[in-house]
């Protein structure tokens, strides 16, 4: 038997992937940009183990087993043996442990663990499937680019596959092997950078990302057209931004993306709404807070689900943090106005 156990944080979009062009390789319309949380909190956990005791894949999420019918998951298991087997081919891979012939001829048991809710909007299928490659990655023993297997597990995934800030790029091949994820800085390069998440609701979201994408694409021209003449344009700015570690260009950036995205799921026939009244409340607050300090401070983002994410200097955390504590009071099982900052993240 030979065991693997890795962790990978969620990462969250400033530019946002809403859309594919392919469903079955899990190729976007549009290309897309996030930040990846630092390794201590909101991450998944994964051990992958393989053995000839084990006589079918299996796999247990939060303690519960799943089924690992779902195509997602046959593709990735799929794309790493044939990974490891071309390796093997070429003679590589029989190094130390247990050789690449054991790993290819046993089943796989895979378990993960999310430290926090699944499926509310928290980029839980990004940490997840992230961890799950880079786990069968290392324990198969695979080299090089791998951001092409997480991606067909889940689109975000390919980008919690690096720290700092990361780049999807769209690509253009049918084939996919151009859609990939690409580093633009590390964690080091904004140290002073913060994110805050203000848990809003942590139900599971009424329709997913991937049928509500699906649904945009088929009906939304505000969708095409934001693909085609915006994304672009928009990558290009906040990538400088970002290089350049220019606050307010960024920030601003952040937030069009995002209200662009919700009207996208607006536009979308029927429309599919995920920011609730205390969603609307906390963009309302943050330019009303902008605007008081005669700049942009700080800047929200929001995925598809009610919850905000907050992009701050770390000299504004203290501030902006007892001002949503003001505004929104800490109340213990309040629906929709139970809100608190759920953790400072460090990039
Ligand atoms: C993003 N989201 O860029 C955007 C913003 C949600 C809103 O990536 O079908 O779970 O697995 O490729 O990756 C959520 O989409 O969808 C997502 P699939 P995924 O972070």
């Amino acid at each position: 038997m030979d065991a693997v156990t890795c962790t990978a944080p969620v990462n969250i979009a400033v530019i946002k992937y809403w859309g594919k062009r392919d469903e079955a390789l899990i190729l976007p319309i549009n290309s897309s940009l996030s930040a990846t949380l630092s390794q201590e909190q909101l991450c998944a956990k994964t051990t992958v183990a393989v053995s000839g005791q084990f006589t079918r894949d299996r796999m247990w999420l939060n303690g519960k087993e799943e089924s690992l019918e779902n195509p997602r998951y046959q593709n990735v298991l799929r794309e790493i043996r044939r990974r490891a087997r071309k390796r093997k081919i070429a003679g590589e891979g029989e190094e130390k442990g247990t050789s690449l012939s054991d790993a290819l001829s046993w089943h796989v048991h895979i378990c993960s663990v999310n430290n926090f809710p699944t499926a509310a909007g928290l980029a839980s299928s990004a940490a997840g499937f992230s961890c799950l490659v880079y786990s069968l990655a290392k324990l198969f023993k695979i080299e090089g680019d791998i951001s092409e297997i997480a991606r067909q597990g889940s689109g975000s995934a390919c980008r919690s596959l690096y720290g700092g800030f990361v780049s999807w790029n769209m690509g253009e091949k049918d084939d996919g092997t151009d859609s990939v994820a690409e580093q633009l800085v590390t964690e080091n390069h904004w140290p002073e950078l913060r994110i805050l998440i203000l848990v809003v609701s942590d139900q599971k979201k009424h329709i997913g990302s991937s049928a509500g994408m699906g649904v945009s694409v088929k009906t939304s021209e505000l969708l095409r057209y934001r693909a085609e003449h915006i994304v672009p344009r928009r990558m290009k700015e906040i990538e400088t931004a970002i290089q350049n570690k220019d606050f307010q260009t960024f920030a601003k950036i952040t937030m069009q993306d995002s209200n662009q995205l919700h009207a996208s799921c607006l536009d979308t026939y029927p429309p599919i709404i995920y920011l609730n009244d205390t969603s609307k409340q906390i963009m309302h607050l943050v330019h009303k807070y902008n605007d008081f300090c005669g700049q942009i401070k700080v800047a929200y983002t929001f995925d598809a689900g009610p919850n905000a994410c907050l992009y701050l200097l770390e000299e504004e955390v203290a501030g902006v943090l007892a001002m949503v504590n003001h505004c929104f009071p800490p109340i213990e099982q309040n629906g929709d106005q139970h809100i608190r900052g759920l953790q400072v993240e460090e990039l």
